[in-house]
């Protein structure tokens, strides 16, 4: 019931948000892939209520239903693909990162053995981003208030983990997929609602997991056991511990390989992925506080067995491009990733992705921090629905949404959300009466797309 009582509203968010957006200095680079989304008004006679509308991504359409909830702004991000575009600081550091695989992980006759995919369409269906890895039916990642649909059966990916069952079933045992992810998710200078990914995969048949043991004789890497804390149920402890230490090793090594033994970094273990387990994530110490910036584990054997690799074991990571990079070269908000600034990318042309780079801030301009109060409409709001709003009206120029205060007036049965909006221009100082303009075009928004009453 509440997806559909959410998604009407975003759906409807979605047909007005094109005459909403503001330009903005922040779009994609390659204009040439600039897309918009385009609603055919549908015929009286043949139009049934849940398709009135349909979507076009990348040249292709789509039919729209009461889950859509894409927005024009959005599909605008779609085959911009900042990781490859050369000299583009993601596309640098991706090319360190596979760089680290090809060097340290070859074959015997000195060929990688991951193999790399970096431009599989974003567009994937609800089974390859959720079923094919177990997530259960009710997982909040789900819910339209956190995922980008294009309707109900296919979504914009929401990680590049979208591709592993494939990618299996294809026989593959040692691969790398990049890409641009999508996301309903908080707004501050570390997250964004688009952003990009690097998944890994590593599988193991029991000889080449055990070829470092001494004595693997009497070894085996299946057992009909019980799932722990440290392992599956069908894994022996020796074939978990292994993978785990095989994972932390190639994954500390990058880390250092990136950043130099000196970064403090530190592993996270109380941590859960429905597609692995046990799971961890990686956090390294940026600007004094301590930034996620992987997850990882042993994949699931359910996954393995459907994908038809069940005689093997392996080990999977996803990690977030951006955040690696924010730490590489002191890049402090995220939004700098999508700038056309030639201050901002002529500091990243360099042919060799090894040489050092920090950079230097072209400005900084003072922030207007504005609060707004309403009362929200009912059980069903959601902060990601204001948060996905205000970036569809005011769009990079909003540096951090923050849900500050929130109270209930049991009498009346309606509660108030309060939320305080920080708006930077990237390129300009803004006058006070510009963000007021930008903020009451946000409460009328969301006044007339989300039903909340102001205060
Ligand atoms: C995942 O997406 C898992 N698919 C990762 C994974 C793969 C785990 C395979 C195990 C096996 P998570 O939601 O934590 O996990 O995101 C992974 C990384 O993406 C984070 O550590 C972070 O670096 C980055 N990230 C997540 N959300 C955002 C965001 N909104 N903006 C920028 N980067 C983000
Ligand atoms: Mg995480």
């Amino acid at each position: 019931m509440m997806l559909i009582i959410c998604s009407r509203g975003l759906a409807q968010a979605f047909r007005s948000t094109a005459a909403l957006s503001t330009s903005s200095a922040y779009t994609c680079l390659c204009h040439k892939h600039h897309m918009t989304a385009h609603r055919h008004m549908s015929n009286s006679t043949t139009a049934s209520p849940q398709k009135s509308s349909d979507v076009t991504i990348q040249g292709l359409t789509y039919p729209t239903d009461s889950y859509t909830n894409v927005t024009p702004r959005i599909i605008s991000k779609v085959g911009c693909n900042l990781h490859n575009q050369k000299y583009h600081p993601l596309n640098l550091i991706r090319h360190r990162i596979q760089n680290y695989f090809d060097t340290y992980f070859t074959t015997h006759i000195g060929s990688p053995v991951f193999s790399v995919f970096d431009n599989i369409s974003p567009v994937v269906s609800v089974y390859q981003n959720f079923d094919s890895l177990l997530f259960p039916p009710d997982h909040p990642g789900r819910t339209v208030s956190d995922t980008y649909y294009v309707n109900s059966q296919q979504l914009l990916r929401a990680h590049t983990t979208a591709h592993q069952e494939d990618l299996i079933k294809m026989g593959l045992d040692a691969f790398l997929v990049a890409g641009d992810v999508y996301r309903r998710d908080e707004i501050d200078a570390s997250h964004y609602p688009v952003f990009h990914q690097m998944d890994a995969v590593r599988l193991f048949q029991e000889k080449e997991l055990f070829a470092r043991v001494n004595d693997p004789t009497n070894l085996s890497i299946f057992e009909d056991g019980k799932r722990t804390a440290d392992k599956q149920e069908f894994h022996s402890l020796e074939a978990a511990k292994l993978l785990e230490y095989d994972l932390k090793k190639t994954l500390s090594g990058l880390a250092d390989c990136l950043f130099g033994k000196e970064v403090e970094m530190r592993w996270v273990d109380d941590v859960y992925f429905p597609f692995t387990h046990p799971s961890w994530e990686l956090e390294i110490m940026f600007e004094g506080e301590w930034l996620e910036v992987l997850g990882c584990g042993i994949t699931e054997q359910k996954i393995l067995h459907n994908a038809g690799a069940s005689h093997k074991v392996g080990w999977a990571f996803g990690l977030g491009l951006e955040r690696l990079a924010m730490k590489l070269y002191n890049i402090p908000d995220i939004r700098l990733f999508w700038s056309n600034d030639p201050g901002f990318l002529k500091q990243f042309r360099v042919d060799d992705p090894n040489t050092p780079i920090t950079y230097k801030p072209i400005s900084s301009y003072p922030p207007c921090i504005n609060d707004m109060s309403f009362w929200i409409p009912n059980e069903e709001f959601r902060s990601n629905d204001f948060y996905d709003l205000v970036r569809s009206v005011a769009g990079d120029i909003v540096e951090r949404v923050e849900l500050v205060d929130e109270f209930t007036q049991v009498a009346k049965q309606r509660t108030s959300h309060c939320y305080r909006i920080t708006y930077r221009h990237m390129d300009k100082t803004f006058t006070q009466a510009e963000v007021n303009d930008l903020h009451t075009k946000v409460g009328r928004a969301a006044t007339d797309l989300l039903g909340v009453t102001l205060r």
